[in-house]
């Protein structure tokens, strides 16, 4: 399933670019593209939480009991449940509306709370979905430079606990654009099998 690996390095931390799926990663933390209910739905959402089993969303639930519905641009984070990953971040990535309600910032804004926690929790390592590219619309090659500018920008910052950022794509044409992406910003990377 995982065909291609794009990798970096960036003030210590490794960033990889791979096609597969993200249920499967055994990074300390994978992402979850969750909505503000935080009750799981379609997509990579369902997705974990199916794989997960019923402890992510008995935390969720516990989470929105608490706090109410997760805005959007936030991240919380709950067991992983069955999944290999110990954790799960919930983040809540914008709607795509054309592009002038705030959608980049509230993008960058997932990525950055996300990285956030797990830098704050210790965590070695994290993976990311594409997060608003799939039921939320939010054009694929528009997300992928600010979701790969935005994590570089936050590792660059500071050296932390987190040494691996997986980029987990689904399907090829997100994995391409991702790609792409990451050899614009970066400019040189070295591609590997
Ligand atoms: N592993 C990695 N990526 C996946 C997986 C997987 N197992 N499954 C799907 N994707 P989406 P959004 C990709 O729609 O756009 C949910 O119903 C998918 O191909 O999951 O942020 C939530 O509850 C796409 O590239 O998330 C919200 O209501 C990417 O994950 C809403 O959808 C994101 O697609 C959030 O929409």
């Amino acid at each position: 399933m995982e065909k291609q690996v794009v990798e970096v390095t960036i003030n210590q931390a490794k960033l990889r670019i791979i096609q597969g799926d993200i249920t499967k990663q055994d990074t300390d933390a994978i992402v979850n593209a969750a909505n503000s209910s935080l009750m799981g739905s379609g997509g990579v959402d369902g997705a974990i939480h199916r794989t997960g089993g019923p402890a992510i969303l008995e935390e969720c639930k516990q989470i929105v009991a608490r706090q109410g519905h997760l805005p959007t641009g936030k991240a919380v984070m709950t067991t992983g449940g069955n999944l290999k990953a110990r954790h799960v971040i919930h983040t809540v990535g914008p709607i795509w509306y054309g592009g002038d309600k705030g959608e980049p910032e509230l993008l960058a804004s997932a990525y950055q709370e996300s990285l956030k926690l797990a830098m704050g929790n210790q965590l070695f390592s994290i993976s990311f979905p594409s997060i608003s590219t799939g039921a939320y619309g939010y054009p694929v090659a528009k997300a992928s430079r600010l979701a790969i500018g935005t994590v570089i920008a936050s590792l660059r910052q500071s050296v932390t606990s987190v040494r691996e950022v997986v980029f987990v794509l689904f399907d090829s044409q997100t994995f391409r654009a991702y790609s792409s992406a990451l050899k614009e910003i970066i400019g040189t990377s070295n591609e590997k099998d």
